[in-house]
């Protein structure tokens, strides 16, 4: 299986978990990953389905805070109900990704991810919005780690130096 072992071996003590409900989706799901990665987030990575394993995937969700996890960044694609289930079963915040298929480009996943009934929170992304997912998981930790915080601020002051260096390079 193209399965998600790219990332280093997990972590001893990982504080976001990266779910994905078919090892298909990890094309997408390795920019959640890499984000982590680059701010030396600890993470885990599994492939947990909602529907093909239905009770790894509740007992994933139950002990993903006495296991120290801080969010679930959770993708899937399709009928992804995936982040709205591991939503159900905890409290930590769940970051949905709306994982694009070939037939309806993304969109029922979007539908299926965003529209959560009140009570039960999923932040969702946009569609194969990994990438923000994992910035918005460093920004959940940061939100309680000055150092972190920090660099989340470096990293939008550099994206602003980004845009500046090109609208100089358009004026030459
Ligand atoms: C969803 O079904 C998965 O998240 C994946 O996006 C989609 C297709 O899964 P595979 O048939 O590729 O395993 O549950």
């Amino acid at each position: 299986m193209s399965s998600p072992s790219t990332p280093a071996e997990p972590s001893a003590s990982p504080l976001i978990g990266v779910i994905m409900g078919s090892d298909s989706d990890w094309r997408v799901m390795q920019d959640a990953v890499a984000v982590l990665d680059d701010f030396g987030i600890p993470c885990e990575v599994d492939v947990v389905s909602a529907h093909r394993t239905p009770e790894r995937m509740v007992e994933y969700g139950r002990t993903a805070r006495e296991r120290g996890l801080r969010a679930i960044i959770a993708g899937a694609g399709g009928a992804a109900h995936l982040p709205g289930m591991v939503a159900a079963v905890t409290t930590i915040p769940v970051i949905g990704v709306p994982v694009p298929l070939s037939h309806l480009d993304g969109m029922d996943s979007l539908l299926s991810i965003v529209q959560m009934p009140a009570g039960i929170p999923v932040a969702t992304v946009s569609i194969g919005g990994a990438k923000n997912a994992g910035l918005l998981a460093a920004a959940v930790l940061g939100s309680s780690d000055a150092e972190l915080g920090a660099r989340l601020d470096a990293y939008r002051r550099d994206l602003n130096d980004q845009v500046e260096v090109k609208r100089q390079a358009l004026r030459q």
